[in-house]
């Protein structure tokens, strides 16, 4: 066995964003692409020679390959063993999960989570530290600072691994361990949950509908629901992952899982509906005419999380995006505990929960998790809904009613603006940069802006600062508009427009939310001016 080392140039744009690196497929397959990245991620966290890494992915387009060359570069690098998910699949909270559970220093996840996959779709890297959680912003800029002077990557020359035999194997001298990808993840939600009072409701007649978007959920998914807690075969839908996701786009908003939404609506609708992303980390909840939004899924979980075992002792403490609404923050003032308001993606947890400040975390982008794992867990999320409704002994609507009389309703609702020209968005960005100290005082329509920044946060256990985190403008009733571009497109800009407004008046809580917030929504085109800039004359998404 040898190893070749390939002289290489720096390849211009491979900066990680909001959770790794991600591109369009067929750029992810350009020779030398991967590899570069590959190289300067083993760089840029040190060197692996003599430790141990997890790898999988959501088993997308160019998943089986990418591994392929991953694990003869690890071997290249020196690595002592390499954990690999049979067939190259793991979830990304069941990678964080792998990380954690056998020590490792870390792992390699393949995936672009909810963009569609196969050859012109998206394609990503990223890479997460012995704690299960993705790399934080020190590490993601070596990595980067890596990439931009890389002369050479180094590579075994061996034949392919069989990914879908479980056992252990070898590279050169890295053994290679194919594991089950299922099992261990099984084996940590029993801790959490209550499984036998969750079977006994589907024992009783409960119904639900899961749909995995033919994405990496699927065999979680089944081997839970239907495997554990005795759920019928057919509750969990598109459970096979594919490598284009069955063509579609496995993102569990009501644009791509419309068919989702429609049932949950109709004279059908089991009693719970959800719905996973690409990677297994996001989730959706619906109950029967009920959609929980995933700030409020924060809020309700974290009013709640006390009745699944493993939450018995309460929470030490909450974190939120920034963008994500502030009704989280209300249930934490209840309990009397500590509520961190952070910047978007997982990455900001990670010390937050090392330190055992926060038990929970969520962001509006349909994203909870705690601090079992590392990562945002979208089957954790349906089990504690389950088990909630297994306790509580109501509906999911009931539950939703409930706790928006007792906290009142934020009313929430994100704008998003796809694949917009990228001097149009930038330019949108900078302008209202330039304006927000002057716009205190003013009003906009019926509205008067109370306060506006740009959101900087303050690493609390490390003190490290991020800016520049998104535009943010308060009303005097309380309502909140937030500007941020995405870090994880990959094709133009995509704006994201957050808008949310409390409203403590219990007769007005059935009311639609965009209804709810037009004058925030008008708000929002007069300060940017969206229309004007980007030529669009409505959002692609709203959720
Ligand atoms: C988006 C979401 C963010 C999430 C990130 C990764 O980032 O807004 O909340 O953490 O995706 O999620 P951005 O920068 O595009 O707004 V996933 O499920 O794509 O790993
Ligand atoms: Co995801």
């Amino acid at each position: 066995m040898t190893n070749t080392t390939v002289e290489t140039r720096p390849i211009e744009g491979q900066k990680p964003g909001t959770s790794g690196l991600r591109k369009k497929t067929d750029v992810f397959m350009t020779p030398g692409y991967l590899e570069n990245y590959v190289q300067s991620i083993f760089e840029g966290v040190g060197g692996i020679a003599g430790k141990t890494l997890v790898v999988g992915g959501d088993g997308r387009y160019f998943n089986d390959s990418a591994i392929q060359t991953i694990l003869k570069m690890a071997s290249a690098a020196g690595a002592k063993k390499l954990i690999v998910g049979q067939n190259g699949l793991l979830s990304t909270p069941a990678a964080s999960n792998i990380i954690r559970r056998r020590g490792a220093f870390g792992g390699l996840i393949l995936s672009a989570s909810h963009n569609p996959g196969g050859l012109h779709g998206d394609f990503g890297l990223k890479f997460n530290m012995a704690n299960g959680g993705p790399a934080n912003e020190a590490v993601t800029s070596a990595i980067f600072e890596h990439t931009r002077t890389i002369t050479v990557y180094r590579i075994a020359q061996a034949p392919d691994v069989d990914l879908s035999v479980i056992g252990t194997t070898a590279i050169g001298g890295s053994e290679i361990e194919i594991i089950d990808p299922v099992s261990d993840y099984v084996d940590l939600m029993e801790t959490l949950f209550d499984f036998p009072a969750i079977a006994a409701m589907f024992a009783s007649g409960f119904t639900m509908r899961f749909d995995a978007m033919h994405a990496a959920t699927g065999p979680y998914a089944k081997a839970i629901l239907e495997g554990r807690l005795g759920a019928p075969v057919g509750t969990v839908v598109n459970a096979v992952p594919l490598p284009d996701f069955g063509g579609g786009h496995p993102d569990p908003n009501p644009i791509y899982a419309k068919e989702l939404y429609d049932l949950m609506a109709s004279a059908d609708a089991p009693d719970m509906g959800a719905a996973s992303d690409g990677d297994g980390d996001r989730n959706i909840v619906i109950g029967r005419g009920a959609v929980v939004t995933p700030s409020d899924s924060l809020a309700m979980i974290a009013a709640n999380a006390h009745l699944a075992k493993g939450y018995t002792k309460g929470l030490a403490g909450v974190a939120r995006s920034m963008p994500t609404s502030g009704a989280v923050d209300r249930v934490a003032a209840k309990l009397g505990i500590d509520c961190y308001e952070t910047p978007t993606g997982w990455k900001f947890f990670g010390n937050l929960l090392d330190a055992g400040k926060v038990t929970l975390c969520g962001e509006e982008s349909a994203g909870t998790g705690s601090d079992h794992v590392r990562e945002k867990d979208g089957v954790w999320a349906v089990l504690m809904w389950l088990n909630i409704q297994a306790v509580r002994k109501e509906t999911i609507a009931a539950i939703q009613s409930g706790h928006w009389a007792e906290f009142g309703r934020t009313f929430y609702t994100r704008h998003d603006y796809e694949a917009v020209d990228l001097d149009a968005a930038n330019g949108l960005m900078a302008n209202l940069r330039r304006r927000f100290g002057d716009m205190p005082g003013q009003t906009v329509g019926p509205l008067e802006i109370s306060a506006a920044d740009d959101f900087a946060y303050t690493d609390p256990v490390d003190g490290s600062v991020t800016t520049g985190q998104g535009i943010r403008i308060f009303f005097k009733g309380g309502e909140r508009l937030v500007f941020r571009l995405s870090g994880t497109g990959t094709q133009g800009a995509t704006i994201r427009v957050y808008l949310e407004k409390f409203e403590p008046d219990a007769s007005r809580h059935r009311l639609d939310a965009q209804e709810a917030l037009a004058d925030v929504i008008a708000a929002a085109d007069s300060l940017a001016g969206i229309g004007e800039r980007t030529g669009r004359t409505a959002p692609d998404v709203i959720t």
